[in-house]
């Protein structure tokens, strides 16, 4: 029946067992996944975006060759993430029409110009510090092929993560324009990046559910105190500071309390009215266009591959 069978499901997953694709699962955890691994896999293809904008002006053939290899990353990650959500039944076509018809949320943060080299400097610091400390726990999420394709997105966002700071600890060493370039970029990345940890627990509707059947290890406010905490310390490193007035250590809590992000600019950009939400969705659906033909030849030789089988 199934309520044994919806019994059996919990056992395993209280269990802290793995659900897999073949395994009997409610409906609402089904397309809470598919939900959020969309939209996480449509964050890492619209993320190629701002740092891509500055492929064709890397200042040295080093710094090109790593933003190469970070931004291919991304696109690695989203087919990856597109895989683990067809093994749920959701078909990556209808996703990526989903996506460009405006249907289908991304991350927040990708609504925001990469103005300056520091950007790409910063968006590895603090957008992929951010991105690693919210899916480190996701490495333990009960659905099998998405808690396993994020240990391998781990260890390359941990890579994206060094080679921003570096750069940024470069650019620090260097002269007092790269200085003020470094911290004017942090200025604006900071609050977008703690955005990226979703709204406040008491505002976030998927919360409840999504952590009883353990898709999400921590809340979301738990998550954002974590990376505020551990990024302090490395903006001391480096010599910048953050835009928050009420950043300030609190030693009966052990941790940082920090000010609130502006909530009504969240709302803002997730519903479509960021800064670049129109550019980020008009190049996504002019590469899906321009890439038609891939798809029809690749449908075509299969077809002839089979026919061929045949003979
Ligand atoms: N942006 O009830 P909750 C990367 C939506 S990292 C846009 O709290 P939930 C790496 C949320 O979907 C970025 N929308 O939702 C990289 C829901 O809308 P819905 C991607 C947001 O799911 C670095 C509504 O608001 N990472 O790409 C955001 O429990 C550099 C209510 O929210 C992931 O996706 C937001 N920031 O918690 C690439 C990680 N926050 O669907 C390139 C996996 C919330 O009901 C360069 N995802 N919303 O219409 C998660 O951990 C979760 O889905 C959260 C949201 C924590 C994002």
């Amino acid at each position: 029946t199934t309520a044994e069978l919806e019994a059996g499901f919990l056992h395993t997953v209280e269990s802290d067992q793995r659900i897999e694709p073949r395994d009997w699962m409610p409906e609402g955890y089904r397309r809470s996944l598919i939900r959020q691994i969309a939209q996480h896999a449509h964050s890492e293809i619209i993320g190629m975006q701002p740092e891509g904008n500055w492929l064709t002006r890397a200042p040295s053939l080093r710094r090109k060759a790593i933003l190469m290899a970070k931004v291919q990353d991304e696109a690695g990650h989203g087919l990856y993430l597109y895989s683990a959500a067809e093994t749920l039944g959701a078909d990556r076509a209808d996703l990526t029409d989903a996506l460009i018809a405006g249907q289908q949320k991304y991350s927040s943060i990708f609504n925001y110009p990469a103005l300056t080299f520091a950007d790409v400097g910063v968006i590895g610091w603090l957008v992929d510090g951010a991105a690693i400390c919210n899916q480190v726990p996701l490495c333990r999420s009960s659905f099998g092929p998405y808690g396993r394709a994020m240990i391998r997105v781990c260890k390359e966002e941990s890579f994206h993560q060094r080679q921003g700071y570096e750069l940024l600890l470069t650019m620090m060493k260097g002269t007092e324009e790269q200085r003020a370039m470094v911290q004017e970029s942090v200025n604006r990345w900071w609050w977008p990046a703690l955005m990226m940890f979703g709204p406040p627990d008491d505002r976030s509707p998927n919360s409840a559910q999504s952590m009883k059947w353990k898709i999400k290890r921590h809340s979301n406010d738990e998550l954002r105190q974590r990376f505020v905490d551990m990024s302090v310390p490395q903006a001391q490193v480096l010599g910048v500071t953050f835009p928050d007035p009420d950043l300030a250590w609190n030693a009966e809590r052990g941790s940082y309390d920090f000010g609130e992000p502006d909530w009504q600019e969240f709302t803002e950009v997730v519903t479509g009215r960021g800064a670049t939400s129109i550019e980020r969705i008009a190049n996504r659906r002019a590469a899906h266009e321009n890439g038609g033909w891939v798809r029809e030849a690749a449908i075509a030789f299969a077809a002839r591959s089979d026919e061929g089988a045949h003979h």
